[in-house]
């Protein structure tokens, strides 16, 4: 092959590699580790995580400790009508976040597994992992 011929093919496999990245890596945000905080009206330890809402749930994925409340921070930046509500079925929330706010919601694992949260029509999806 000629060498304009090999540089059409490195090119093709770089962009084939990037597109499995893009797609299969990068959307996915790291299981991020609840940070625990200290409430300031009990000094009991409370653990919270801030999640961004801008067209998807980052982190999508919350580890969180059973028994130990978590406050999820839903820090809505898109104004879209999808992401204008967050369910958690497992604890019966269904919750209104307003755009430019932070809504916080308090859950607490009642035993090990994974409890799915999502928008009001169940397309953005994130999960909170609770191990013991
Ligand atoms: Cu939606």
């Amino acid at each position: 092959m000629s060498l304009m011929e090999w540089s059409v093919v490195a090119g093709a496999v770089v962009t084939i590699a990037w597109v499995n990245w893009y797609f299969f890596v990068a959307g996915r945000a790291p299981a991020l580790a609840a940070v625990a905080v200290t409430d300031g009206g009990t000094g009991a330890a409370i653990a919270e995580v801030v999640i961004m809402v801008d067209g998807g749930y980052s982190p999508n994925t919350v580890r969180v400790k059973v028994g130990a409340p978590v406050r999820l921070v839903f820090d809505r930046k898109d104004d879209s009508s999808c992401s204008e509500e967050v369910v958690i079925p497992a604890f019966g929330v269904r919750k209104y976040l307003p755009t430019g706010a932070r809504t916080t919601i308090e859950v607490t694992a009642p035993a090990a597994g994974t409890y799915p949260f999502m928008c009001g029509m169940s397309m953005l999806r994130g999960t909170i992992i609770a191990d013991a």
